[in-house]
């Protein structure tokens, strides 16, 4: 039996081949201790709250210095439910991010060709007012709209009410259209809300975890994690489905290693065997909903046998599995995961994973989904934000039409001038995120962006899109500023606060004065009217109960829910918010937009002969992109490597640890080689690695060309037709044993 705290050892043993170094033992050792015992600090005086931003689960937590004053340790607040007082081992390394040496120091103006990173060191006033010029030009020649805001993380508040006041709303994060867009889609669709984040998986309470694709243990998601481990040590089995043998899998009952892109078939058997085996939560069904006949006909021929030649899987597992989950109902979650896009029919898939917690009966119910409650922060008072005379939506006519947030992708597209659309968008705002990295197909991107009469990129580090920038804005990092405050859902309603523990680096500076300074520039000063930033937090804290003085001594303030209704009762009678006020097994919204209101299965495109699917995750001691060059975490994993089963291998004699280059269908082969690493752990057809590495920006010391990124092998992308997000599991990829002739040659 494991406990929550080998769960996370383990987690971290077991990637990639990599051997934890004694120096990254301190980084685990951390993990599970909160506060730091035997600290010679005194707790009141010399702790700071904070709001990890090492990725977007948001942990609330405390910064300690150590006797000279000086950062030295970040963890986590025992009264988050984000974090249950515990750090993950990414967000313990967190002082790395503000100790890296690399990090951008200055405004920086490009004096040369775009990309080719010839910049010059620039003073804010510079910087702003070079932007500000720039952003009139456009929105005099364009309008206003043709401005874009694409962002990732807390900054992108600030800089969105800039954008707003400007008469833009075209605010675009890549956490939809590349991640969980078509899984918000779909339960939207279903059970008429979404899943949110943190999601509102019962994972506490639950007595049969199905997780299909989502990785947890590896995806470091803090409060999950620990829950799952809390679940199995309480005795809930774990159902995992995924092509490779992931940490997940080795702590399940029942590992299906289904042959990748088949999911749907998978899913539709299992439908099958519910409804034709009795084995649904018949009363929840009758009572709350709509169209399960049509769904019982659509699913008749769909046995496990059907499934079997489609997903490689044994009938029987496939039955009992179904049983498992079926015998847990209602305390069962059908995990809606978190990176859904994957092969552009994600929205259905997503779509079947939410009938089949229809048909157990999970939604609402203890161990299944809870209601979440989410404390609501008033904003600043403006002025109304002017009605833009254009929205991204116009570049997509009858399009879309069911997402229900700004495509990062669609923006990227619309950049592309093209005959066929009216205006095309002239100018980014780029902040958090890593858009040549992130959105897929990155020739295309590269193209929107020469394109561009203006791209801002803020960072803390010079990363790929910073060389692209004609003006890069250094932001401080989160250690040395306040920020919006977190008002996420949860169990409970609460809030949480980031402060400074120490003063900027550099000459750097927080996104929200970044923003307010811009606005002055710009005639948009009433909409950043407050004086300063203590000023508006405080103002907006006690809107909700408290202050600023009181938030900065306790970090994390919880409230009681307005009503009992975690849970709902089976004698209530409850309208869901979809068309018909049912769970919506049968999507009358798909139908009317002439979508498959049932989802259907249909083939994906099989690799070519000589070459596997990439397939590519997490490590549990990075995020994306952003850490690989963070000393802490560099030291627990300062590589990804190619997984290739032992078969594969052998065909190609390729040895364990070699370094390879992997070349994708398109004959795009990764700038830096790859170590293989042979396993048993995935199967024959894919080969995984670990996304966030490779990168090709030389300011970064310890992360420039270690491993390869998935990222420049992704050039096919399928687009899902119901709501724009991006598959990116449709790239296959074969060995090569050098490099490719032009670059060997520089
Ligand atoms: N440590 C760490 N944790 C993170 C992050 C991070 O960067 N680092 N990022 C966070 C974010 S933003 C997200 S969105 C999540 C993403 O994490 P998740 O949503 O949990 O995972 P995915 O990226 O969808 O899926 C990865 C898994 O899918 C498997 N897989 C590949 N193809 C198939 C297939 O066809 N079928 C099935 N069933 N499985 C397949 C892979 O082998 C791998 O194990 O992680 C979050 N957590
Ligand atoms: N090939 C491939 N593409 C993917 C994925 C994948 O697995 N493989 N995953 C997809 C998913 S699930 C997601 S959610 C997205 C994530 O996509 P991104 O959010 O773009 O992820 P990162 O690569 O971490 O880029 C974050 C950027 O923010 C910067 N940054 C970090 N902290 C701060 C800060 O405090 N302030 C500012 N201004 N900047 C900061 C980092 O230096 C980095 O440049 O990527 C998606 N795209
Ligand atoms: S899960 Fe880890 S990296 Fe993410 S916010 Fe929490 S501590 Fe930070
Ligand atoms: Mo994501």
């Amino acid at each position: 039996m494991t406990n929550r705290r080998d769960f996370i050892r383990i987690s971290g043993l077991g990637m990639g081949g990599l051997a934890v170094s004694a120096s990254s033992l301190g980084v685990y050792k951390n993990l599970a201790s909160s506060p730091p015992k035997g600290a010679e600090l005194s707790v009141d005086t010399d702790r700071t709250p904070t709001i990890c931003e090492i990725c977007f689960w948001k942990c609330a937590g405390w910064v300690y210095k150590n006797q000279e004053g000086k950062i030295w340790k970040v963890v986590g607040n025992d009264e988050d439910q984000h974090s249950n007082g515990r750090f993950c081992p990414r967000g313990t390394g967190g002082p790395g991010m503000y100790y890296d040496e690399d990090r951008l120091k200055t405004p920086l103006i490009r004096t040369g060709e775009r990309g080719k990173q010839i910049f010059r060191e620039a003073s804010w006033d510079e910087a702003f007012d070079y932007i500000a010029r720039k952003m009139r030009a456009i929105a005099e020649e364009h309008g206003p709209e043709c401005l874009a805001l694409l962002t990732h993380g807390s900054g992108g508040k600030y800089f969105g009410t800039l954008l707003k006041a400007f008469g833009s709303n075209n605010i675009a994060a890549p956490s939809y259209a590349q991640c969980r867009g078509p899984r918000e889609v779909a339960y939207h669709m279903t059970f008429g809300e979404g899943v949110g984040s943190p999601e509102r998986t019962d994972i506490r309470d639950t007595r049969c975890l199905v997780l299909i694709g989502a990785h947890l243990g590896e995806n470091m998601h803090n409060g999950q994690v620990q829950e799952m481990s809390d679940a199995i040590d309480k005795g809930a089995s774990i159902i995992t489905v995924d092509p490779r043998y992931s940490i997940a899998a080795s702590k399940s009952k029942y590992w299906l290693p289904i042959k990748p892109a088949t999911d749907l078939a998978l899913l539709l058997a299992w439908i099958h065997v519910l409804i034709y085996e009795e084995r649904y939560n018949r009363e929840y069904v009758e009572k709350y909903t709509y169209g399960f006949e049509q769904l019982k006909a659509h699913v008749k021929n769909m046995t496990p046998e059907w499934a079997y030649g489609i997903t490689t899987l044994a009938p029987d597992l496939i039955r009992k599995s179904a049983r498992e989950m079926s015998d847990a109902a209602p305390a069962v979650i059908v995990n809606p995961g978190r990176h859904v896009t994957w092969y552009g029919d994600d929205t259905q898939r997503s779509r079947a994973m939410a009938i089949i917690n229809g048909l157990l009966g999970s939604w609402g119910q203890r161990g299944g989904f809870y209601n979440p409650e989410t404390v609501s922060v008033p904003d600043w008072p403006h002025p109304p934000y002017p009605v833009p005379r254009r929205t991204w939506r116009d570049a997509y006519p009858g399009k879309y039409n069911l997402a229900y947030e700004t495509i990062a992708s669609g923006i990227c597209d619309a950049t592309i001038p093209d005959i066929n659309r009216e205006c095309n968008f002239k100018g980014w705002i780029v902040n958090g995120t890593n858009l040549i990295k992130t959105i897929p197909d990155t020739s295309k991107t590269l193209e929107a962006i020469q394109n561009l009469e203006l791209l801002v990129v803020i960072d803390t580090m010079p990363m790929a899109i910073t060389g692209w920038a004609d003006v890069v804005l250094p932001e401080c990092t989160y250690l040395e500023r306040y920020d919006t405050i977190r008002n996420s859902p949860h169990r409970k309603p609460a809030i949480a606060l980031r402060m400074p523990a120490a003063d900027p680096l550099y000459n750097t500076k927080p996104a929200y004065w970044m923003a307010k300074e811009l606005s002055n520039r710009l005639g948009l000063e009433a909409y950043f009217s407050w004086n300063s930033i203590e000023e508006m937090l405080d103002w907006q804290l006690k809107q909700v109960g408290t202050s600023l003085e009181e938030m900065q001594r306790i970090g994390v303030k919880t409230f009681e829910r307005s009503y009992d209704d975690l849970y709902f009762d089976k004698e209530q009678e409850i309208e869901f918010l979809t068309n018909t006020g049912k769970i919506e097994l049968y999507s009358t919204e798909l139908a009317a937009e002439g979508f498959d209101p049932l989802p259907v299965y249909t083939a994906h495109e099989e690799p070519p002969a000589g070459f596997y699917r990439l397939n590519y995750g997490r490590a549990p001691m990075h995020t994306f992109g952003r850490t690989a060059n963070n000393a802490l975490l560099k030291d627990l994993m300062e590589e990804n490597t190619a997984w290739i089963n032992p078969k594969v291998a052998g065909e190609w004699g390729i040895e364990n640890g070699q370094y390879i280059w992997l070349e994708n269908q398109d004959g795009v082969r990764s700038s830096f080689p790859i170590r293989a690493r042979i396993t048993e752990r995935t199967r024959w057809d894919s080969v995984y690695m670990v996304h966030g590495f490779g990168h090709t920006n030389d300011k970064l010391s310890r992360a420039y060309g270690r491993g390869a990124s998935d990222s420049e092998l992704i050039t096919r992308v399928h687009v899902d037709p119901i709501m724009g997000g991006t598959g990116m599991r449709g790239n296959f990829v074969t060995f090569k044993f050098e490099p490719k002739k032009e670059e060997a040659a520089s």
